[in-house]
């Protein structure tokens, strides 16, 4: 899910925030458990041993092997027997075997490690550093568990999805499969956003609203961009799809430009400076549909975002051109880098109906005058809190009759509106996205599987 520049923001943004200071008691709460203590386990003992295991997440799609990662000990030999006579479990077509069922050990697959380089090569075997990665095994086990899940539900899809379908068939696809394996359970684990299906000129922000008739076709370039929680730690990834190798340039355009920007970021590294090696990389590819030669332009008001906790958008931006942004990555950095191609102007504006909302993450202190505003509010903060929702989400937690009292919230900015970004009609974009943390120790890119 992506970002928009603040220069765009500020002209089209449907809702203002409030300043921190104005924050109410309320305000806080909504976002998620706050305080909430992972709990304690052997993992932080079997971290040594899930590092060794790097196919893991390769293999994990097809068959797994019990818990193999799982803690050492002094009977590690005779479990390790134990678990080979086990028969191995595997994931089913459709997929509906949740992750913990698949990894009993509770242990999830790491994603891609990358070493850090030059400057930061002391990381690499640092003991502070690594005594700081232990601690803070249970978060990255929360990402894994959510990039695993958007593994094998991705994969899914990218079989199943076929020209004819409805955009509601493809994005309930998409979410009772991530509902199911990740065992979605209010703040605890779920669904991170709407499941954004966006087609053609169209590069983000659309999902089907009740009623939408549109069906997927063989000349369409759709945007698969969706994501899984857990415990608020947010996989945010997407990749384009298509059934014309017309296109195929295009997704290698935004493919390489992605994973580009994965390969160069890193602690210290400038945020524009990433910028420019995706710009540069991008705008090396052409594109030849129907017989014209196109440029493939990055598109310059669209970025990535650092991620925090129940917060899809953190306060850094990556940008897919060079705008000189000095702002450095941190140790410790969630970030979702994502790159958009475009055959059109590599520009996008707001159009069609919107699908996509969030609720500020401080709270405005203006009373919501409205009794069926505040009940929808009350809704929102129960069932989301932070994190963003479209109107179909509302429609199946039994809210009926709600544009009224949405729109009033939106005019109040207890939410934000997110309509669909659009390039010039005609013109045809493409997006490829990956979630990564920058750990003490090493990068980790959470969601990388073997099929992008
Ligand atoms: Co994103």
């Amino acid at each position: 899910m992506e970002s928009l520049t603040h220069d765009l923001k500020d002209k089209l943004a449907v809702g203002n925030g409030v300043p921190e200071s104005q924050r109410t008691k309320d305000a806080a709460s909504g976002a998620g458990p706050e305080g909430k203590k992972a709990p304690v386990n052997g993992a932080q003992d079997a971290e040594g041993d899930a590092e060794n295991d790097d196919d893991d997440d390769d293999e994990a799609e097809v068959e797994v092997e019990g818990d193999a990662t799982a803690t050492k000990s002094a009977s590690k030999k005779k479990k390790k027997k134990k678990n080979n006579k086990k028969k191995k479990k595997v994931q089913t077509e459709p997929p509906t075997i949740p992750m913990s069922v698949l990894f009993p050990s509770k242990i999830y697959p790491q994603g891609e490690i990358c070493d850090y380089k030059e400057d930061n090569l002391w990381r690499v075997t640092d003991e502070e550093k690594r005594a700081l990665e232990k601690k803070n095994f249970d978060d990255y086990n929360d990402a894994r568990r959510a990039a695993e899940v958007h593994r094998q539900v991705r994969g899914y899809a990218r079989r199943n999805i076929k020209p004819g379908m409805t955009m509601i068939e493809i994005c309930e696809m998409i979410e009772n499969g991530t509902r199911t394996l990740v065992e979605a359970n209010g703040f605890e684990s779920g669904i991170g956003f709407p499941t954004g299906c966006s087609l053609n000129h169209v590069a983000a922000h659309y999902t089907p609203n009740a009623g939408d008739k549109t069906v997927i076709q063989y000349g369409d370039v759709c945007k698969i961009d969706f994501g899984v929680h857990v415990n608020g730690r947010i996989i945010d990834s997407a990749f384009t799809l298509t059934f014309d190798p017309v296109y195929d340039n295009l997704i290698a355009a935004v493919k390489d430009a992605t994973n580009t920007g994965v390969r160069e970021a890193g602690i210290d590294v400038r945020l524009g400076d990433i910028g420019a090696a995706i710009q540069e990389v991008m705008e090396s590819y052409e594109v030849e549909i129907g017989g014209k030669t196109f440029p493939v332009k990055p598109i310059r008001n669209l970025t990535g975002h650092s991620i925090d906790r129940y917060k899809i958008h953190g306060t850094k931006a990556v940008p897919i051109v060079n705008n000189g942004d000095p702002t450095k990555m941190e140790e410790g950095d969630y970030y979702a880098i994502e790159t958009f191609g475009s055959t059109g102007r590599g520009i996008v504006r707001y159009d069609m109906e919107t699908s996509h909302y969030g609720r500020a993450y401080d709270i405005p202190k203006t009373p919501i005058r409205l009794p069926r505003a505040r009940a929808l509010f009350e809704t929102i903060n129960r069932e989301f809190g932070t994190l963003p929702f479209c109107r179909r989400y509302l429609d199946r937690v039994g809210e009926e009759k709600y544009l009224l009292a949405l729109n009033s919230l939106c005019d109040s900015g207890h939410i934000s509106g997110y309509p669909p970004l659009v390039d010039i009609k005609g013109s045809f974009t493409a997006q490829s996205e990956h979630t990564f943390v920058l750990r003490p120790t090493c990068k980790e890119i959470l969601s990388r599987g073997d099929d992008y």
